[in-house]
């Protein structure tokens, strides 16, 4: 096999459609992999699209044809070879061309294709021009064919396979690129080659690790068929199968006595063996054809849903251990994917694992995710599920998407077998949900929606090519029960997405539903201060500028940011107040439910936060903004999924001290808990002896002297233990007594940065240093610090600024809850 990349001197014009006349008629180099956008911003012909207004500028994109045009040197191909153009994703729908032949045309990015060009190619220069058109109109198209199927947001994203969130998402950028967006090569080739390796990998009751490699093969067609050899060698051990003139397909097993168990983070190792994976022809002189290599690694995932007294559960299993999965979900981390490096990746997860997390949700409207991404998650132990790409709508079951699902599932369904990390295949976003409840049944007056991909397909697909994977029919979903049976959201039963904090309730609601599984909840905040700034420029910016309002797509965002903070912090009046209020109430909304969702466990197995990552700088529910830069939701989801965790809830009527041990050991040792006054007079003292087993919840009662306030308005309950800290107000912040400034810093220069040493003069909650305001590339190590009266934290800020010695502790940069309390509007 000898591969040809074909990266090097494309050139972009537009071809059709309402082109500005600075661009129309235009050839431009173009990058490959790459997109239009892209090449329009390094043409210098358009601004950059994230910055200000320019998304509205660009609309005229959505209804552009491109063409991509390449000529290239080769070589005519050998009677007995095959020449084939492979493409590993083109977004979306083209027609290729070779030397004036159209060698066939695409309508799906989450494919590869490959054209055997034999007759197409030329000895010398060849032309190769990939046409896009409008993948809007191509829906539209469809649409109007198929009949209207309801779908969010206003495009007909459900009409064509190209990742959902291209057309504009309640956090992302309507943009619609397109483009040649993964690599393209030429193969040249003889008597056969391997066309798809599936690992399936086993680990047995004596802990013998088993790769069975299923193997399909191409043959050329030309000249003579010989007999084969697949060979699979793991760790040194190797197994080879012989393969029949005519036969396309093979097994070949290779089993690892005592295989090293792989692990999710937070459990164990994470070791991965090299599988290596070669065709030859077979007997004395055997010539190697083709080969390939990938990582593996030895665990068993299941998801247990046997029924329990109380409904359904959803608990993740790994390796026989249940696992309380502390996760987030996952967008594409930039809205045009191709700029999304491994390096890019690994900064991500690393902020992942940071916070403590151990699962990543792939969301639907997204795209099956890249190799790098698996393997940083297989390194790393993170435990991905990974959801078909099917996302609040109904999708038609027929052609042309029918075909186009069943090829897109089944290609990837296979080329993600190998990956231990991969923990789950899962149906739809919000589908199921959708058909009961936004109704959808009188729009679609009996013409099809999804069902039979979530019930049948997909699942089949899944049960054919990777049998050791747990498939779910959708999220949120019921297992075992039809759609109209059990509500699909049902908190008893399955998975469940809670959005009625956000949109209609107040966070304190977290409370009224103990699910068996919380699949997506969350709350918007805006991102840092240095990113805003540095793609917004409005004068002033505030919440209702033009700018800042292109950059918060979620329906009335501002009105639920506000309603949101109103009860609990108030909403202040100064701009800079207010993105602090509004950051700092979304770190406590999400913390608040992942703390009730804890408390639960066993009966509550996971809690899935909205969303880790953006894709662009925008006001939106992730704890990681498009720049990078945690907000503090990062630093409070690190807490939240701390392994070990205290915090105070309701029970019987009462408050009551919850001691949680995600930890392989036990969690024992002493609890001081104390009733204090915020100038730290101790009205109330106990000590609680913790012994909890691993991985385990316990439950201590605390005496009405503890739980009970002389003064509401000036005193907190806290208790410390070795590994934690939970604080209890008896009353929301825009009533509490706070001191407004309880802070003393002192800022000391050290390698890499500055420590920050803060010493509270009086209770202060929620002290966080936002450091990206002192220097852009500046972080601190930790955030959203509570500190008794008379204590003292040290903050390490990391930066290769030089900055003056009030940076650090300027007011808006050395923040905490106290400091909003006389800053706010009073209801
Ligand atoms: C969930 C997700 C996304 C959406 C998010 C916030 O429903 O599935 O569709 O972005 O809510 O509204």
């Amino acid at each position: 096999m000898i591969r040809q990349t074909l990266h090097d001197g494309w050139q972009l014009s537009t071809t059709a459609g309402p082109v500005p006349e600075h661009i129309a008629g235009r050839t431009i180099p173009a990058q490959v992999p790459g997109s239009a956008h892209l090449d329009l911003l390094a043409a210098g012909l358009i601004r950059d699209p994230y910055l200000d207004r320019e998304e509205e500028e660009l609309v005229w994109a959505h209804r552009t044809d491109w063409a991509y045009a390449l000529t290239f040197d080769a070589t005519a191909p050998a009677a007995d070879e095959r020449v084939d153009l492979a493409f590993d994703g083109l977004d979306t729908v083209a027609t290729i061309e070779l030397n004036g032949q159209v060698l066939g045309s695409t309508a799906n990015m989450h494919r590869s294709y490959r054209f055997d060009v034999r007759e197409a190619l030329r000895e010398g220069a060849n032309d190769l021009v990939v046409r896009f058109r409008s993948a809007l109109e191509y829906a539209e198209e469809v649409e109007r064919q198929l009949g209207r199927r309801d779908h969010v947001y206003p495009h007909p994203f459900n009409m064509v396979r190209k990742m959902a969130c291209s057309f504009g998402w309640d956090w992302g950028p309507d943009l619609q690129t397109a483009g040649i967006w993964k690599p393209v090569r030429l193969e040249r080739w003889r008597t056969a080659r391997l066309a798809t390796v599936r690992p399936l990998v086993t680990v047995g009751e004596d802990g013998t690790g088993r790769v069975e490699v299923h193997v399909d093969i191409e043959r050329a067609g030309v000249g003579a068929e010989p007999e084969l050899e697949i060979t699979a060698t793991v760790d040194g051990r190797r197994a080879t199968v012989a393969v029949p003139p005519g036969a396309t397909t093979a097994v070949v097993t290779v089993s690892v006595p005592e295989a090293r168990l792989w692990w999710p983070v937070g459990y164990g190792e994470q070791p991965l063996y090299q599988l290596d994976v070669t065709l030859a022809t077979a007997g004395a002189g055997a010539d190697t054809l083709d080969a390939t290599t990938r990582r593996v690694g030895f665990r068993t995932i299941t998801v247990d849903t046997t029924p329990d007294e109380i409904g359904t559960p959803f608990t993740v299993v790994v390796n026989g251990t249940p696992v309380f999965v502390k996760g987030a979900n996952w967008i594409p981390d930039d809205h045009f994917l191709t700029r999304i490096t491994r390096e890019r990746l690994e900064r991500r997860v690393d902020q992942a694992v940071g916070a403590n997390m151990n699962m990543l949700r792939i969301w639907g409207g997204g795209i099956y995710e890249t190799e790098d991404f698996y393997d940083v998650c297989d390194e790393r132990g993170m435990l991905v599920w990974q959801d078909f790409l099917f996302a609040c709508a109904s999708y038609p079951e027929e052609e042309p998407l029918r075909g186009e699902v069943e090829a897109e599932a089944r290609e990837n369904v296979a080329r993600l077998t190998s990956h231990a990390s991969l923990a789950l295949w899962n149906g739809c976003n919000e589908n199921l949900w959708g058909y009961v409840d936004w109704g959808w049944p009188e729009q679609l007056a009996g013409r099809t929606w999804g069902l039979g991909y979530y019930t049948e397909l997909l699942p089949g697909i899944v049960a054919e090519l990777d049998p050791t994977r747990f498939y779910a029919a959708g999220s949120p979903y019921s297992p075992a029960f039809a759609v109209d049976e059990v509500h699909p959201n049902d908190a008893d039963h399955g998975t469940r997405h809670e959005w009625e904090v956000w949109n209609r309730q107040d966070y304190t609601t977290y409370r009224d539903f103990v699910p068996r599984f919380c699949s997506e909840f969350g709350f918007q905040g805006p991102p840092t201060w240095a990113t805003l700034t540095s793609w917004v420029h409005d004068a002033p910016l505030t919440p209702t500028s033009p700018g800042f309002l292109l950059h918060q797509k979620a329906e009335d965002g501002n009105g639920k940011l506000d309603r949101g903070l109103a009860p609990h912090i108030g909403v202040p009046t100064a701009f800079e107040d207010w993105h602090w209020a509004t950051q700092l109430n979304q770190a406590r909304a999400v913390a608040y439910g992942i703390e009730h969702f804890r408390s639960w466990w066993p009966r509550t197995a996971g809690a899935i936060v909205w969303q880790l990552n953006d894709c662009w700088p925008v006001t939106s529910w992730a704890a990681v903004d498009g720049d990078e830069r945690p907000k503090p939701l990062w630093y409070g989801l690190r807490h939240a999924y701390a392994p070990r965790l205290l915090t105070v809830q309701p029970r019987d009527g009462r408050e009551v001290l919850i001691a949680v041990n995600d930890h392989d050991e036990a969690w024992t040792g002493p609890v001081v808990v104390e009733r204090l006054t915020f100038d730290g007079v101790r009205c109330a003292t106990a000590t609680i002896t913790l012994d909890v087993p691993p991985r385990s919840v316990a439950r201590f009662d605390l005496a009405d002297s503890l739980t009970t306030p002389g003064d509401a308005k000036k005193e907190v309950l806290v208790a410390t233990s070795q590994d934690a800290r939970a604080t209890h107000l008896f009353g929301e912040d825009i009533d509490l007594a706070y001191e407004p400034r309880p802070l003393r810093a002192e800022v000391t220069a050290v390698p890499g940065g500055y420590r920050v040493d803060v010493t509270a003069t009086s209770f202060a909650r929620d002290v966080a240093l936002l450091a990206d305001r002192a220097a852009p590339d500046a972080e601190v190590d930790d955030m959203l610090v509570t500190l008794l009266p008379g204590e003292r934290h040290s903050f390490t800020v990391t930066t290769a600024a030089g900055l003056d010695a009030t940076a650090l502790t300027d007011p808006l940069v050395l923040r905490c809850a106290n400091d909003l309390s006389t800053r706010v509007v009073r209801p």
